[in-house]
């Protein structure tokens, strides 16, 4: 078995601009670290990896507001070999707007990944996106639906991520990519409407996983009719039938390409413990890689995202076993465990 395309290209993005934290930004370079090229090519895929991408052209200051770094000190952004040309970038203020932090950068960074994943999708490869924080999800997934424009959208996660700029309550843009890809009321915000088209339907959207959603976010799953799996619905029927109703949802006819948006922090905390917003309650082992098996069987996957691994979060045995499980699933979305 191969999904197709047999080809995939890896897009590493250090930032955790779109949360608070910092050393989500550091995953990507983890997971490459762990193997992830050569366990991807393994299984018999093309693979096509340089260096993670780099965002030290973007002149909004990338570290986050409660960064332990040391302020006045330049930051390359985690980008080696970089900092030379770092520090002739003019660091621009990236002030809130309403109540969104770092909307600017964010801004910036989703831009040019949605240009980066949008030109891997249209030479036909697949784009393996490695966040960085959650934010990045309007970035890819907005370059997926630049070359497939009918695409699904399966959002592994605990959160919903479909704050808007209004509803938001923490300002951290990671919790509202979704808000953005619907082009929800009061999306339509500079900087964002100087580059995102609102390219998703609601009804080719699917949630699974969700055990955290806020009281406004609630409302707007409500009111836009959205398909949501919340754990107790994975409780109720189990992953198998889950995933059966999941992808009839947005794949009726089979033929739909499908872009995988997986937060591992929609995983138990005991199986993803190093990541920002841990919720317990999760996706067991299985259950998550089952979610990405079965994505996988359909061969209409066309874009995927590993999220959230904040490495330097609880100790090194925690982050070497989030960094391992992010593996896993990437490997099992491209087919591995399937005979
Ligand atoms: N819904 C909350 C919390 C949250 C969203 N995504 C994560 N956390 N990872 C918010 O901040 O919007
Ligand atoms: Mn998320
Ligand atoms: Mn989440």
């Amino acid at each position: 078995f191969l999904a197709k395309p047999a080809k995939v290209a890896i897009v590493g993005c250090p930032f955790s601009g779109g949360q608070g934290r910092s050393g989500v930004d550091l995953a990507p370079n983890r997971l490459i670290g762990a193997g992830l090229v050569s366990q991807l090519a393994n299984l018999g895929w093309e693979v096509h990896y340089e260096t993670q991408q780099s965002f030290v052209d973007i002149p909004y200051n990338p570290v986050p507001a409660d960064s332990t770094q040391i302020k006045g000190k330049e930051v390359n952004n985690s980008t080696p070999g970089a900092s030379s040309k770092t520090d002739m970038i003019q660091r621009l203020p990236d002030p809130d707007i309403g109540r969104m932090k770092k909307p600017r950068l964010v801004s910036a960074v989703c831009e040019k990944v949605a240009s980066e994943v949008g030109s891997i999708a249209k030479k036909g490869w697949l784009p393996l996106t490695l966040g960085g924080d959650h934010s990045l999800g309007l970035g890819t997934v907005s370059g997926t639906k630049s070359k497939y424009p009918n695409a699904a959208l399966i959002w592994v996660d605990a959160h919903a991520d479909i704050n808007t700029p209004e509803t938001t309550d923490s300002g951290n843009l990671h919790g509202c990519p979704v808000s953005f890809l619907l082009g929800l009321t009061g999306c339509n915000i500079e900087p964002f409407n100087q580059w995102v088209k609102p390219c998703l339907k609601p009804e080719e959207l699917v949630y699974v996983g969700l055990r955290d959603i806020d009281p406004e976010e609630r409302k707007l799953l409500k009111a836009n009719g959205i398909k949501v799996f919340t754990m107790h619905d994975i409780d109720r029927h189990g992953i198998g039938k889950v995933m059966e109703m999941a992808i009839a949802h947005v794949n009726k006819n089979g033929d739909t390409p499908i872009h995988l948006s997986f937060d591992v922090d929609a995983l138990d905390p005991s199986e993803a413990p190093s990541t920002g917003t841990p919720v317990r309650g999760g996706l067991t082992f299985r259950e998550g890689h089952y979610i990405t098996e079965a994505v996988a069987e359909t061969g209409c996957l066309v874009g995927l995202d590993i999220m959230e691994v904040n490495p330097s979060l609880v100790d090194k045995a925690a982050a070497e076993k989030t960094i391992a499980v992010g593996c896993s699933l990437a490997r099992a979305a491209l087919g591995e465990t399937l005979l």
